[in-house]
């Protein structure tokens, strides 16, 4: 008779990420192979997530994916190759319960349906990427059995977008920039857990939820083309600060934690500045924002002898994003932020995610 239908499923949530020494330029465009190492903070799964269900069944025909409820082409390459890479390491899958036997050479003719969605804005600059491929490869390695860890899967997420390889680890993660030519050493290592800093408190300050103008996928080939600066950028300067951003985690010391990720930030935006055409990922807002915090970072440090309360880094958008060194500095900071900038409907400051760091 008949073969009996099922369908297999897993659901997974995974956070996305925020850099404090920042990716910018790829050596490989296809790989994802990275100029430069580059380290980042998980938040915790209860904001900026996406939540993505992956199942199988005999019964579909082909390959689907919705993205927040709305059908999306698998057919990209990043897609295919995170799928590719995937399907490549399949295990067998038996669930006798539910029928379920699937031999790992039938993952080849299976077909995915992938649903996924994200809880805050996507392509805003807030590294929706990051956590929608993190998940996607997650999800299905779970669902197919597959054998890697997480570095290893980071190195498959790497290949949908560079910075998803960090979100496979919680707490704060180095994404090493690998010295092989087939990005094999390309990976994402975690350098502590959730629970090594957890007083840090993470408030973003959407200044705008529209869209991007400039793709980090494009604004960093143009960078990489056009640029002086990252060369610089590239080979003399990251290399120090990411052995002394590693040092400030491991000693949880704040001032330098806060000044490595400021000035991070601030190269970052000079080298899209050195890009031909220019690329201006910050609005006025974040200007006005940026030069407050500045400001506030100065005068703590000249008034209590190096006592930074707060970091702030600018990613490929022009949301603010504000690690505070604890609560009590979080919530003086945001009174602050609303008094300065208070969120009104008819200015373009919509509002405020506050996050824990962890995971
Ligand atoms: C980062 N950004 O380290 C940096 C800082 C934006 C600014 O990683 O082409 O979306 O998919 O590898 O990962 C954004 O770049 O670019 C990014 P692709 P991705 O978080």
């Amino acid at each position: 008779g008949e073969p009996a239908k099922w369908v297999s499923m897993v659901t997974a949530r995974t956070p996305t990420n925020i850099a404090v020494i920042k990716y910018w330029g790829k050596r490989d465009e296809t790989l994802i192979l990275p100029i430069n190492d580059s380290i980042s903070v998980t938040l915790d799964p209860n904001h900026l997530c996406t939540t993505t269900t992956v199942s199988v069944s005999p019964s579909f025909d082909q390959d689907r994916m919705w993205l927040n409820g709305k059908e999306i082409s698998l057919q990209g390459g990043r897609f295919q190759s995170c799928l590719r890479e995937i399907r490549a390491r399949a295990q067998d899958v038996e669930d006798e319960k539910k029928g379920i036997k699937i031999k790992k050479e039938d993952w080849q003719n299976l077909h995915l349906h992938i649903a996924s969605y994200n809880n805050f804005p996507t392509a805003a600059g807030l590294a929706s990427s990051a956590a929608g491929l993190a998940c996607l490869v997650f999800s299905l390695a779970k669902l197919m059995n597959l054998k890697e860890d997480n570095s290893q899967l980071s190195a498959i997420a790497r290949q949908g977008s560079g910075s998803a390889c960090r979100s496979l680890y919680g707490g704060f993660v180095k994404w090493i920039m690998g010295k092989e030519d087939n990005g094999s050493d390309s990976l994402a290592v975690q350098l502590a857990d959730e629970k090594h800093w957890d007083e840090l408190v993470i408030i973003i300050a959407v200044v705008s939820a529209r869209q991007k103008e400039t793709s980090s996928t494009s604004g960093m080939r143009d960078t990489v083309e056009t640029s002086a600066l990252i060369q610089h950028r590239a080979k003399e300067v990251v290399p120090k600060r990411i052995i002394q951003m590693e040092d400030a985690i491991q000693k949880r010391d704040f001032p330098s934690f806060a000044r490595l990720a400021c000035t991070d930030s601030n190269q970052f935006h000079a080298v899209c500045l050195d890009t031909y055409p220019p690329i201006f990922y910050m609005n006025d807002t974040s200007h006005r924002q940026d030069n407050q915090l500045c400001r506030e970072m100065e005068s703590c440090r000249r008034n209590t002898s190096d006592n930074v309360q707060v970091a702030y880094t600018f990613d490929a958008g022009p949301n603010a994003v504000m690690i505070a060194r604890n609560r009590k500095t979080a919530a003086l900071l945001l009174q602050r932020l609303l008094y300065n900038f208070p969120p009104q409907s008819d200015t373009d400051l919509d509002s405020y995610i506050i996050g824990d760091k962890s995971i």
